[in-house]
């Protein structure tokens, strides 16, 4: 359809017209590359258009902003392949959108849930994103059709995982990527900021969710299918054995656990051009 207008009208249009529900530019299923020679230059060289990890079609308004939040500590060769894939990805599916990249400075055990939150919070004092999506950085969408938007309820992008040999493990699975709206993340005040190490943060956000009458849906999962870059446990994020206990809680927990009571100290913010680097102090369990 955009084919139709010439680069005048296409720009004179840039801030009326909306981009399409759905590209015209997706290809579907996707071929995934490892290539071990690949650099951050080579992927900032394929998206000349990334500047300071923001991007806009160039030729209509997207159906939503969104802001990509990826935890991170010491994934460097990860973070290189998501950013080498996704860009792309994103492009394609024209929409307007931030990578934010939440690294956890020094060796205090990791928690994922906590930078999520950080992630919210820093990436609406740059602009008032509509859609935030909380993605890991070892787990590659293998399917564009996949969209990074956010519906009327939760949703989790993340269906099938190629380690799983794409069957679904757990039901009710609601981490790796999990896009919710800015009013969504608000009304059930994030995730909570109490489970230090691997395990549960996301199955909290889940029964906040459910507590708010609201409900997850999923993408659909013949496209909801992801490759997970082979690793081992992380030293400083073992499994929280406080996780099922915290669990049980959250009916009494979230509503001074989460958005209203993150803390942290701010390091540093950088603007590279594929990505917002946030490097936060967000202390250690208590
Ligand atoms: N993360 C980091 N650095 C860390 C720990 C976690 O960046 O040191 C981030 C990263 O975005 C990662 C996410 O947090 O994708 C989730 O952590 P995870 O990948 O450790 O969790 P997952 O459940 O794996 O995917 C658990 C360990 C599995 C070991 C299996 C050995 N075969």
């Amino acid at each position: 359809v955009t084919m139709a207008f010439s680069v005048q009208e296409q720009t004179q249009n840039n801030t009326q017209r909306m981009c399409p529900a759905l590209s015209p530019y997706l290809k579907g299923a996707l071929e995934l590359t490892f290539d071990p020679d690949l650099t951050l230059d080579h992927v900032k060289m394929r998206n000349p258009s990334m500047h300071s990890g923001l991007y806009q079609p160039e030729t209509c308004k997207a159906q939503q902003t969104v802001a990509i939040i990826i935890p991170f500590r010491k994934r460097e060769r990860h973070l290189l392949y998501l950013l080498n894939h996704l860009h792309p990805l994103l492009q394609r599916q024209q929409l307007e959108y931030g990578i934010y990249i939440i690294h956890q400075g020094g060796n205090t055990t990791f928690n994922r849930a906590k930078l999520l939150n950080v992630g919210y919070l820093e990436a609406l004092k740059q602009k008032e994103w509509e859609c935030f999506i909380f993605h890991d950085v070892d787990l590659l969408p293998e399917n564009d059709l996949n969209l990074y938007l956010c519906d009327k309820e939760p949703k989790q992008l993340v269906v099938g995982r190629n380690t799983s040999h794409y069957k679904i493990v757990t039901r009710n699975y609601f981490g790796g990527g999990t896009a919710l709206s800015r009013e969504q993340f608000a009304k059930v005040n994030g995730y909570s900021n109490s489970y230090w190490g691997w395990g549960a943060e996301d199955d909290d956000l889940r029964r906040r969710v459910v507590l708010h009458q609201m409900k997850v849906i999923q993408s659909p999962p013949d496209i909801a299918r992801y490759t997970m870059i082979f690793h081992m446990r992380d030293t400083g994020n073992e499994p929280n054995d406080k996780r099922l206990k915290l669990l049980r809680n959250v009916s009494k927990t979230w509503k001074r656990d989460g958005l209203n009571s993150c803390s942290y100290k701010l390091l540093s913010i950088e603007q590279n051009p594929l990505y917002i680097n946030i490097t936060v102090d967000i202390g250690e369990p208590s």
